[in-house]
């Protein structure tokens, strides 16, 4: 089922539960509205764009899977503590309550509360490491794609393929129809669509962070280590924005991110181009046996 008809059937049961639910409805129905119309958006930020940016690919689902389960739980406990502070303050209050009750422990309380919190955080456990786990499944790739952070640019190789380039923000002046201000680049990374990526991260001044919220990707690039992540691009041709997302210096704001996925022909047809125009120097093995997303 998926999450906004999930998110509705909750709100259709809390509205059972009385008009003193009124206002914990209109918040989800928001919630959901919302939701719903993000779903429709590209992989951009919106403008006063609330939640996540709509879910591309397995990872991505989960990630946001989560997040609204964790929304459910949240907000029902947020409730349930502001209605028992409500209750106390009204039901001992000073003018009913002259005579103040000593009452210091009540052992069955002391336990309810430590041990239901235990539940709940056992619960969440649960497919918060299952989610944590299957990102960090990087085996079962198809490709290989290096990503260098630097002050203040980000450099992709793609090291089966031998090529490799730098890809640096579009000015605004120099704008083309379409670019979106601060998040398009001279140089997308493109990919093929319905493609598990191994992303290899560093980073070759400070620390940067490769952040892409749509395919919920988000690793640190330091230098002289190598960070393992993967990305699950869906089918669909799509552009999918991010930016650095750990404070690098002046420039931080001006080295987004922009991942061009791409029908396979037309993959094929960019990396043709790629080969001429940003081809390594360094001799390549193209043996199939040593392609990098089949090394574990
Ligand atoms: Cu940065």
């Amino acid at each position: 089922m998926p999450i906004s008809a999930q998110i509705r059937k909750v709100i259709a049961r809390v509205s059972t539960a009385g008009s003193a639910s009124h206002f914990v409805v209109s918040v989800l129905a928001g919630l959901a509205g919302v939701m719903m119309a993000t779903a429709a958006q590209a992989a951009a930020p919106q403008p006063w764009q609330l939640n996540l940016q709509p879910p591309a690919g397995s990872i991505a689902e989960m990630a946001t899977d989560l997040h609204n389960l964790l929304l459910v739980v949240i907000t029902a406990i947020s409730l349930f503590v502001l209605a028992l502070l409500i209750y106390v303050g009204v039901r001992f209050r000073a003018s009913q309550n002259p005579k103040a009750s000593k009452t210091s422990h009540n052992t069955v309380i002391e336990i309810l509360w430590t041990v239901i919190p235990v539940l709940i955080l056992v619960g969440i456990a649960v497919p918060s490491f299952r989610l944590l786990y299957y990102t960090d499944r990087t085996s079962d790739t198809d490709m290989v794609i290096k990503v260098s952070g630097n002050q203040w640019y980000w450099n992709y190789t793609y090291p089966d393929e031998g090529i490799t380039f730098d890809s640096y923000m579009v000015d605004e002046a120099d704008l083309e129809p379409g670019q979106i201000r601060l998040l398009s680049v001279d140089n997308p990374v493109v990919v093929p669509e319905g493609t598990r990526i191994k992303l290899l991260v560093t980073g070759n001044d400070v620390m940067h962070s490769f952040f892409v919220p749509a395919l919920a990707v988000q690793t640190y690039a330091f230098i002289g280590r190598t960070n393992e992540a993967w990305i699950d691009v869906p089918i669909g041709a799509q552009t999918y924005y991010g930016q650095c997302n750990q404070i690098c210096g002046t420039n931080h704001a001006y080295m987004p991110i922009e991942i061009k996925a791409v029908s396979k022909a037309e993959y094929a047809a960019w990396l043709n181009m790629a080969k001429q125009e940003f081809a390594m120097d360094m001799p390549v093995v193209t043996d199939e046996a040593m392609k990098l997303a089949s090394a574990n």
